[in-house]
């Protein structure tokens, strides 16, 4: 008989012992992304027909324009966990303090808190680009049957106990990890199945990509410039490719794959960087170590931040674990 790829259904159930608290909460939890993931999908492919292009009208938390997509993705990630009960909070990009929710009979019993950029990249819609969301998933630290707090949002990306992003781009896929490798399954949009395409995803250890905005290149601090110039020499494999969408979902998807280091590091412009921790660092930190790769602020390891705020921003460098170390170690000879 012919063999046939695992659908992502499938591959949950086979694996929910490997979970560090296997009792089928985060199973759930993984399911029900993979439900929200499919109905941001299907309005995302259809962006460009309908009158759902342009701003909604409000601004995030950080003065940004909201595209009305943004606001569908959010409402719809939010919904789909609310209504299956599996967690006790949400925080997102999106939302300017995160959520509290209540489980059966009004009590606080579950486990679990997500935090989520529901449609990172979302400036590239209208010119239909690849856009993406990304979350992470964490045990609550306060005991259950209170209400969470700000506490159970605020740990460290080592305390992940996933993370994962989906990107809509030529195809859909779904790339995640419960801390047991990465695995990616893509959309067969006929019948709505997610098949395991991409087994244990891969950072490889060198890359020949380096991906920046380097139209804010003269904003750069000094270990950045230099590192840029290392990459645009002729020496070996040099120069590198430089590769940028401006959508961090696809730019790390395909670094993973190809291999190679995106930046987004402090400016002038943005002295802490852009990136938020919690919504895009961490969980794209837990991936690229989970893949072999490496995520670092320029200093140290992302996932060892004590975050200190919701929507703290941090310099990013993740990638192919010998290039990410190069880049550091031009940040500290600068
Ligand atoms: P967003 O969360 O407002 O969409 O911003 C995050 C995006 C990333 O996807 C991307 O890598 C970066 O912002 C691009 O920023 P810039 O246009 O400054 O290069
Ligand atoms: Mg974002």
């Amino acid at each position: 008989m012919e063999e046939r790829n695992k659908t992502l259904g499938e591959f949950i159930i086979e694996k929910q012992e490997d979970f560090q608290y296997s009792s089928g909460e985060l199973s759930r939890l993984i399911n029900s992304i993979r439900l929200a993931a499919k109905v941001v999908n299907y309005k995302v492919n259809k962006a460009g027909l309908v009158d759902i292009v342009g701003a909604a009208g409000a601004q995030n938390v950080q003065g940004e324009d909201q595209q009305k997509l943004d606001v569908f993705a959010n409402d719809t990630f939010i919904q789909t966990l609310i209504n299956r009960e599996i967690v006790c909070g949400i925080a997102s990009e999106e939302s300017d303090d995160f959520i509290v929710i209540k489980g059966q009979d009004e009590s606080h019993n579950n486990k679990y808190v997500v935090l989520m950029d529901p449609l990172d990249g979302s400036s590239n819609i209208d010119v239909n680009v690849s856009v993406g969301t990304i979350f992470s998933v964490y045990r609550r630290i306060t005991p259950i049957g209170t209400p969470v707090t700000l506490e159970d949002f605020l740990q460290p990306g080592v305390n992940q106990v996933a993370a994962g992003y989906v990107i809509y781009g030529t195809s859909t896929m779904l790339v995640y990890t419960t801390g047991r490798g990465v695995n990616g399954f893509t959309l067969n949009p006929a019948i709505g199945t997610f098949y395991l395409s991409h087994p244990n995803m891969q950072f490889p250890k060198d890359g020949t990509i380096y991906s920046i905005n380097e139209g804010n290149y003269v904003h750069f601090p000094q270990g950045v410039k230099d590192y840029i110039k290392y990459c645009q020499l002729e020496e070996g494999d040099r120069p590198y490719t430089s590769r940028y969408i401006g959508s961090l979902v696809s730019d790390i998807h395909r670094n993973m794959i190809k291999g190679g280091i995106y930046i987004y590091p402090t400016s002038s412009k943005a002295p802490s960087g852009k990136l938020r921790l919690l919504y895009e660092c961490n969980p794209m930190a837990f991936l690229a170590e989970q893949a072999g790769g490496k995520a670092s602020d320029g200093f140290g390891r992302i996932m060892e931040i004590q975050p200190t705020e919701l929507h703290q921003r941090v310099p990013f460098f993740c990638g192919s674990q010998n290039m990410v170390e190069k880049a550091e170690e031009f940040m500290k000879k600068a």
